[in-house]
């Protein structure tokens, strides 16, 4: 705790304010909670208040340091520099438990800048109690191997980030004191043995972190995992193994028939962000057997995202959108629609039994929020004119004439495994009376699956930002300062990456010998370590699953949560690589080698970078 204490001291003085990622956005959202209250909604935004920390931001070289053009004039709002736009606002987006203390200091001391050092100092008791409860866990994680436990229970207090990041304006300090209390809780349990006082601590540490920050969430089903094992060894419940095989394959089965089955539902298009098994049809194509409808028998409209990335080439350009349209019977009213995030823009027509192409042009806007297309029925804010229509082969071309979206002929059903969450939730919801049978149900896990399942994620360019995420993300868990500004050489992120992979191989090796019964240990320990290696899991899945499809970065302090699992696999799996006699050497070797990073990365990258 007392090499937290200093080494967090060390950042929280030697970084000059505001050069810390988003600290302006954290800082914003204590003030206005001291200001109103009450929990914060985006309309309590006060541009004067913004105005007045970009002044405070200007005072401190804020866009010298971080590497980008300085404004002139200061920019009005966050909103209006192009560097701290992307920053984007805390207010609305965070749960408001971190922010009750620093709103506390806004309101008892004044002037910004000694605010954010009080707040800092805040964050960094909130990290040297972090530490304090890692070293409990670990202690009572490894009782016979006190050198595993120090070695674990240093790495939070020797990782440069953490120093970095606990000690800034930031609400990651609570979420990783509330984390690591969550891991002590656990690990007591296991070993103890559940009881009702028991589940009830996890339960309500379990809110605790869920109300400090939004990475915390795989918390919650590691929570109820761990219930239920931890219960079922209470009661001595075991089926056998081929119990568990033959669920497995049933359920692998299942899952296989879910993913090649496809039903009515037009694959790629949503009512109401649900998909909807009557948007498609075989009575009418002008292609192929599909087309889709809409109007009296479909839904009033359909809708189709096109993911930010894809229409990313395309800024400021024109793209066009082209369908082909009849009527059931009659003259009909129907629109194409286009909106990226801003703008809006309708193209009505008038069509007959026979098909016609229709078409609507568009200037892409220079920063769009991803796209969204629409057909219609009807005319705009008038429902009973929305007569039966169908519409086939549909095109979003872009100016190089590729053709941005999916299913346009209306031939590909939806999976029935991304049909069969929208349809049991909706029935749930519809069985507990809590929506009306004409309003769908936001399945917003329809559209995670589709963009999960899609084959446009998996493409060789998105691959390969997959990658650099992943790698941008390793190296922002060991150190990355500024706003991510200022890395350390590559040379150190590579020796690091080897050093992780050796540890992963001397966990498989541990975890082998382990299951083939030639390494003793302790029933409860096994099952700690089952419930770390699921929270490890969870977090990379939690961390690194919502970018794929869609434009989105993790951040490396996206798993300080997993602080307490993540430390001890890596202990673990260094470990295994040496007999335990010269085990003292290898920890020795691990905390010299720690020294000299974090000596580097002070005194070299930080402090050379600010100072000298
Ligand atoms: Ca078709």
């Amino acid at each position: 705790m007392l090499v937290a204490l200093l080494h967090g001291l060390a950042y929280a003085f030697l970084v000059p304010p505001w050069q810390a990622p988003d600290e302006p956005g954290h800082y914003e959202y204590a003030r206005l909670l001291a200001e109103v209250r009450r929990p914060l909604r985006r309309a309590d935004r006060s541009s004067a208040l913004e105005r007045e920390i970009i002044a405070s931001l200007s005072a401190h070289d804020f866009w010298h340091w971080v590497g980008a053009p300085v404004p002139q004039p200061l920019p009005a709002s966050f909103a209006e520099d192009p560097f701290l736009v992307r920053s984007g606002h805390q207010v609305g987006d965070e749960p408001y438990l971190h922010y009750l203390v620093p709103a506390l200091i806004c309101r008892l001391v004044s002037g910004i800048e000694i605010q954010v050092r009080f707040i800092r100092l805040y964050s960094l008791l909130l990290t040297v109690l972090a530490v304090g409860v890692i070293a409990l866990t670990a202690w009572e994680l490894f009782p016979n191997d006190r050198w595993l436990a120090a070695a674990v229970a240093s790495f939070q207090a020797l990782l440069p980030m953490v120093a970095f990041i606990g000690n800034t304006v930031n609400n990651d300090a609570l979420a990783l004191l509330s984390s690591n209390l969550f891991f002590w809780a656990l690990i007591r349990t296991c070993r103890r043995g559940l009881n009702g006082k028991r589940a009830a601590i996890l339960m309500l540490l379990t809110l605790l972190a869920l109300g400090s920050k939004k990475t915390t969430a795989f918390l919650f089903p590691l929570m109820l995992v761990a219930l239920l094992y931890l219960a079922r060894q209470r009661g001595g419940l075991r089926p056998g193994h081929g119990a568990v095989a033959s669920l497995l394959l049933i359920v692998a089965a299942v899952g296989l028939i879910l993913w090649l089955g496809r039903g009515p539902a037009p694959t790629g298009w949503m009512w109401r962000k649900a998909l909807v098994a009557s948007g498609r049809t075989d009575q009418a194509a002008h292609q192929g057997r599909f087309a889709l409808q809409v109007g009296e028998e479909g839904p009033p409209w359909l809708v189709q995202a096109i993911p930010a990335q894809a229409v990313q080439p395309w800024l400021g350009e024109v793209i066009t959108f082209t369908a082909s349209v009849r009527s059931k019977t009659g003259l009909q009213w129907g629109r194409l629609t286009l909106h990226d995030g801003e703008e809006v823009q309708r193209g009505h027509f008038l069509v007959g039994p026979r098909w016609t192409q229709q078409q609507l042009a568009h200037r892409l806007l220079a920063q769009p929020d991803g796209l969204r297309i629409a057909i219609a029925a009807g005319l705009y804010g008038d429902e009973e004119s929305a007569k039966q229509l169908y519409f086939d082969d549909l095109r979003l071309i872009a100016p190089d004439g590729t053709d941005l979206l999916r299913n346009g002929g209306a031939e590909a059903g939806a999976r029935w495994i991304e049909e069969a969450p929208a349809w049991l939730m909706q029935q749930a919801l519809l069985w507990a009376k809590l929506i009306q049978p004409e309003r769908p149900p936001m399945a917003a896990m329809t559209s995670v699956l589709s963009r999960l399942l899609g084959a446009q994620s998996y493409d060789v360019a998105s691959l390969q930002r997959y990658g650099l995420y992943m790698l941008l993300t390793f190296a922002g868990f060991w150190a990355n300062f500024g706003w991510l500004t200022l890395p350390l050489p590559v040379g150190i992120y590579a020796f690091l990456a080897l050093v992780c992979a050796a540890a992963a191989a001397g966990l498989v090796w541990q975890a082998v010998w382990v299951i083939r019964g030639e390494a003793v240990i302790p029933g409860w320990q096994r099952g700690a370590l089952r419930l770390l290696g699921l929270g490890v899991i969870l977090v990379l899945a939690q961390t690194f699953l919502p970018m794929i499809g869609r434009n989105w970065q993790p951040q490396g302090r996206y798993l300080f949560p997993a602080f307490v699992p993540i430390a001890t696999t890596l202990c673990l799996g260094l470990r295994a690589w040496v007999r335990p006699p010269l085990r003292p050497v290898l920890w020795i070797a691990y905390w010299a080698g720690f020294f000299v990073l974090d000596m580097y990365c002070l005194l070299g990258r930080v402090g050379g970078y600010y100072y000298w």
